[in-house]
């Protein structure tokens, strides 16, 4: 009995240890950004080469979507409003949403 009631204790005590979540950061298709901006915003804010950067560019294009990179949600949502302001300041419509990782 005394054994089960430390069991139980332990049990209760262990530390639950999540780890964090994971978030991805896409960009969205549109018909108005141009190719350009995109590279652009691939190289400057998820760190793409020119060669990489055009070939997301062209699967947003054709799929409407892809993740462009994978981060802790701080960084994440920080990512998505760098991009979101630089569209902006620049006249593109551009879209990059985060989503939750399973
Ligand atoms: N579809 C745009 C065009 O034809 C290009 C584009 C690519 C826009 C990727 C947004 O996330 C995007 N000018």
């Amino acid at each position: 009995m005394k054994d089960i009631l430390i069991k139980e204790k332990q049990l209760k005590t262990k530390p639950k240890l999540k780890k964090p979540s994971m978030f991805q950061v896409l960009l969205l298709n549109d018909d108005y950004t141009t190719m350009d901006f995109v590279i652009e915003v691939l190289k400057l804010f998820f760190v793409k080469n020119e060669k990489v950067a055009k070939e997301i560019m062209l699967k947003i294009h054709n799929e409407g979507e892809c993740v462009c990179g994978i981060y802790s949600y701080d960084i994440a949502q920080t990512k998505v409003k760098q991009v979101i302001d630089f569209a902006r300041n620049n006249n593109q419509p551009l879209m990059c949403i985060l989503r939750k990782e399973h």
